[in-house]
């Protein structure tokens, strides 16, 4: 129901002009483009559009050899709520006369305060939607008709009727049970920030183990394809747990100030090579392409060595969240063999076309935000999951379950969220509340990422009660790239962004800030003197093949790079530091941007750009305020950004320069304040900052 309501609240917002006091343009002039949602490179990759490569899901069954839990494809027991807490799946449908543009449901089921639309497939628009466990309901259709005007009717299938009051008739059903529910949240309790004891994630910093391409510790389980055509850029290239191990043991995350690791989905992947959407090939490197759900990927290791990986991070101190695809599987996979006749997953061919993510013709609409979102396939051998089937639904929970509880990881990153049935996420929110946190005295984090330059799209799917903790700040990413690194417009539009930002996606909301990810080109190309892209938005599909930039050498990139990350490292939100971006690593587009990690012959710039990210996880663990205070802005004006992070008493002062010159910021207070990156002891209020520079400041 919260999640039918915020549905609504996100629609009323989309229409409110009035709030853009800052610049978010939509990725793509428009369309969004989604790599992100897409996993990834690798798909396929990617090209500019809409569509980039979509790696992808994942799946399972059987299984087991290694362990990841081998699924039951039985059903599960219900997880436990309340009767006023239950909703049971109630298919609307209502037959096309062709004659309809539209269709919606709306009744008692939310309240009547918004409508839901249905899809039409084979002459039957259709919803499914969650329902009062035993409570009569109340509904009409609202139809749009193509050749102009709307009605609203009852349900032309439902005999029970009862008087609208406006002189016409609702639809009634009959209270109703069912062996399978779901629950929602009633009540104010995980709204609240956890108790005393209880890991607060508003204090987690964020690295992105992209496990083939970071440290191969075990060359016995390197298996490249051996395929015609295959460029090692798009290839297994050895990385594994072992080597994500040997850098815990080494200290080297805690360096960082990083005490979560985000790993690549640890599912088994296909042996196939795939063509992406740039028409090259692609093999399952990245791990969106599943096909084992409960097994895990041997290039990267054994279950032995995954559960040793999340105990020896657990012993470090830092916690881990898994990468999981849940959007579709590789057609290789064991459940689309056994499943791809019964429902449980959507049809390729929809209409006219094969419904790839991104194509559509006069009559099919497959783009990537367009009314076949969810159910398009991102690959025509990425097969998509179809979560209203209640069956394949609780086969992907489930599995999604398993890897969190056989192994005691602690969240989930969640991909190309927006495809899939909001009853899939609504369903894992209400299980682990139900069944896994009772058990971990931990809040599970999921963080999601929705690849769109526009706040609501991404709010949509945020609700720690019942739905994600938090997404991927993208469109504070562009705000940070633009204004920071490349420098366009004054640095007042980034203040005025942030302060607009703060309260976007409600209080309890624990969003993760970023500059760079495995979708974009690498960060250091936009800070360079003269930046290889100038839209934040580029893909660097244009050098990701040839052509591709070699290291940054003007030290002046890795300034503006550090004071990047000073933003996401003095404010809230949760810090995701992509591997390489704290060295400045070079790359373009997908798959440029998943080089091997060097671990020596850094530069000079790439040795200044690690301290400085050092420092900042240093502080930012030793200062509350900055990751839970409230941030107010006492300067911005062309190049300098200054501001106060408080919480309670406890203040941090956090002065930028983003200009070539050194420059100043007034208004802090008066008296010594302690610089806590240079150790300099300076005198407020007026204090300078050198060029591509940042200063924490303590009175
Ligand atoms: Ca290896
Ligand atoms: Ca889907």
């Amino acid at each position: 129901m919260r999640a039918l309501m915020l549905l609504f609240v996100a629609a009323l917002l989309a229409c409110d002009n009035s709030r853009s006091g800052y610049i978010i343009p939509p990725p793509n002039g428009g369309t969004h483009y989604d790599p992100g949602s897409a996993p990834s490179g690798s798909y396929g990759s990617g090209s500019g559009s809409p569509g980039a490569p979509r790696d992808g899901g994942a799946l399972s069954d059987g299984g087991s050899a290694d362990g990841g839990g081998p699924v039951d494809a039985g059903p599960p027991p219900p997880v436990q709520c309340a009767e006023s807490d239950r909703r049971c799946d109630h298919l609307f449908s209502y037959r096309s006369n062709g004659a309809e543009q539209s269709v919606e449901v709306l009744g008692s089921f939310n309240g009547w305060t918004s409508n839901l639309p249905l899809t039409l497939t084979a002459g039957v628009w259709t919803a499914t939607v969650p329902i009062p466990w035993n409570t009569q309901v109340i509904y009409k259709f609202h139809v749009r008709l193509t050749a102009g005007g709307e009605q609203w009717i009852p349900d032309p299938t439902n005999p029970t009727t009862v008087d609208d009051g406006y002189g016409g008739l609702n639809s009634v059903l009959a209270p109703t049970t069912c062996a399978y529910w779901t629950c929602v949240h009633s009540g104010p309790a995980c709204d609240a920030p956890p108790p005393a004891g209880v890991y607060d994630w508003r204090d987690a910093v964020l690295y992105f183990v992209f496990v083939d391409r970071f440290l191969d510790a075990d060359p016995t389980n390197d298996d490249p394809l051996s395929v015609p055509g295959l460029d090692i850029a798009a290839n297994w290239r050895g990385g594994d747990w072992a080597g994500v191990r040997q850098k815990i043991r080494e200290g080297y995350f805690q360096s960082l100030g990083v005490n979560t690791l985000w790993i690549t989905v640890p599912m088994m992947n296909s042996d196939s090579s795939g063509i992406g959407d740039d028409g090259r090939l692609y093999s399952a490197y990245h791990g969106y392409w599943p096909t084992e759900l409960g097994v895990t990927e041997p290039r990267f290791g054994t279950a032995v060595e995954l559960q040793a990986l999340v105990d020896e991070a657990h012993a470090a101190g830092l916690r881990v969240l898994v990468d999981y695809a849940m959007n579709h599987v590789h057609k290789d996979s064991t459940v689309y063999q056994q499943h791809q006749s019964d429902g449980w997953f959507n049809p390729l061919h929809v209409g006219s076309i094969d419904c790839i993510c991104g194509t559509s013709d006069a009559q099919t609409d497959c783009t990537w935000d367009g009314p076949n979102a969810t159910r398009c396939w991102f690959r025509d051998y990425l097969p998509d999951f179809n979560f209203d089937n209640a069956d394949a639904r609780r086969y992907s929970v489930d599995n999604a379950l398993s890897w969190l509880t056989d192994y005691g990881v602690d969240g989930l990153r969640l991909d190309a969220v927006k495809h899939i049935e909001l009853s899939w996420l609504t369903d894992l929110r209400a299980r682990l509340r139900a069944d896994v946190e009772p058990t971990r005295a931990q809040h599970i984090y999921l963080v999601g990422e929705t690849f769109s330059g526009d706040p609501n799209a991404i709010k949509r799917f945020v609700d720690p009660c019942t739905m994600l903790d938090g997404q991927f700040d993208f469109p504070m990413r562009y705000n940070v790239v633009r204004s920071i690194l490349l420098r366009q417009g004054p640095i007042s539009d980034l203040a005025q962004f942030m302060d607009g930002n703060t309260s976007t996606y409600g209080t309890y909301a624990v969003m993760s800030t970023f500059v760079g990810n495995h979708d974009v080109p690498r960060s250091i190309h936009f800070a360079q003197d003269t930046p290889i892209w100038t839209d934040p938005w580029a893909n660097g599909k244009d050098r990701a093949w040839s052509n591709q930039p070699g290291t940054v050498a003007e030290s002046s990139a890795y300034d503006r790079l550090s004071v990047a990350m000073a933003v996401l490292f003095t404010n809230r939100g949760i810090p995701l530091l992509y591997y390489g971006d704290e060295i400045g690593l070079a790359g373009a587009g997908d798959p440029d941007n998943r080089r091997l990690m060097p671990w020596s012959g850094y530069t000079a710039g790439q040795q200044l750009l690690l301290d400085r990210v050092k420092k900042l996880g240093a502080i930012r663990a030793a200062q509350p305020a900055l990751r839970r205070g409230v941030r107010r802005t006492l300067q911005s004006d062309n190049d300098v950004w200054a501001y106060e992070m408080a919480d309670g008493t406890d203040k941090v002062y956090v002065v930028l320069n983003r200009a070539d010159t050194a420059g100043s910021a007034a208004g802090l207070p008066s008296g010594t304040l302690r610089d806590l990156i240079t150790a300099e002891s300076l005198s407020g209020p007026t204090v300078s900052v050198p060029a591509r520079s940042f200063r924490i400041l303590k009175p």
